[in-house]
């Protein structure tokens, strides 16, 4: 072992370069030699300096480890986290995937409602002006009705005044038969009704009596005094100022003394014609209106 090797006591600072270190062995002073020779880095460590270093390294290691550990938790709460968010990214992703799928149906119904709304606004503009129209019908129809209810009304005065197979001219009701008799027949079956034998005494009662289809008594005869035509009222009408036929009355064979009217259905100023009385054929009655029957 050298010289050096025997120091009790070393002292040392960081900057103590270049020192000179006295070595003296205290035990052997007869050996005291001094060493003058520089020594570089030659450092003098206080006493207890070796076990404050071990304790540095072993804080250090302590911290760095530590620092590991912490380094590691982080690393794993990142990647924890990283793994979380990315799975909510993806859920994310579905349920904005989901979302525009349902956007996009939404978007063809929405399109499909608008067609049917539209269809459905012209079905409702139809449905009104068929609305309107069948109001304007139904008003139309309730004035008819209101004019066929006048109507039935005044029909069923009228039949009041106009019983059931009698016509009405004016003021007066006729009577057209669906039998044949001779005249005096005919005439007491008006008689019995009330009135006589029609007694034609104006144009419009001719005009009226002419529409008819047949052969009719009416009540003109000259049985009293041939050639004096009387109406059953007992007034009297010339063979001018008659509605006579051609060549009428003639008073054929010298046996016709009552009067019927030809009537072909067509207005005529000329029907009137004489015949034999006790001739079957059909008759007008006439009465007033109003009377009783
Ligand atoms: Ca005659
Ligand atoms: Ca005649």
């Amino acid at each position: 072992m050298t010289p050096l090797m025997k120091v009790n006591s070393i002292y040392c600072t960081r900057n103590d370069e270049n020192v000179y270190v006295n070595k003296v062995d205290l035990n052997d002073t007869s050996n005291t030699k001094v060493d003058q020779t520089p020594r570089r880095s030659s450092v003098t460590q206080p006493p207890g300096a070796e076990s404050t270093g071990g304790h540095c390294y072993r804080r250090v290691s302590v911290c760095l480890g530590l620092l590991c550990v912490l380094l590691f938790t982080a690393l794993i709460v990142v990647t924890a986290h990283y793994i979380a968010f990315t799975y909510e990214a993806e859920v994310l992703k579905a349920d904005r995937d989901h979302l525009w799928i349902n956007y996009s149906l939404l978007v063809s119904q929405s399109d499909h409602l608008m067609v049917e709304r539209e269809a459905l606004q012209s079905n409702y503009s139809s449905v009104v002006s068929e609305r309107d129209q069948l109001t304007v019908e139904r008003d139309q129809l309730l004035r008819n009705y209101s004019h066929c209810t006048a109507v039935n009304k005044n029909l069923t005065e009228s039949l009041k005044v106009c019983p059931q197979g009698w016509r009405q001219l004016n003021s007066m009701l006729y009577y057209i038969s669906t039998e044949k008799k001779s005249w005096a027949s005919s005439r007491q079956h008006c008689r019995q009704r009330g009135g006589d034998l029609v007694i034609i005494s104006s144009q419009e009662e001719q005009n009226f009596i002419s529409k008819l289809n047949g052969e009719f008594w009416i009540g003109l005869s000259d049985t009293d005094k041939e050639g004096t035509w009387k109406w059953v009222d007992g007034t009297t009408v010339t063979k001018r100022n008659g509605y006579w036929m051609e060549k009428q009355p003639d008073d054929y064979n010298k046996m016709e003394d009552c009067a019927v009217t030809f009537c072909t259905g067509v207005v005529s100023q000329k029907t009137w014609n004489d015949i034999p009385c006790h001739s079957t054929k059909f008759f007008i009655c006439e009465k007033k209106a109003l009377s009783s029957f």
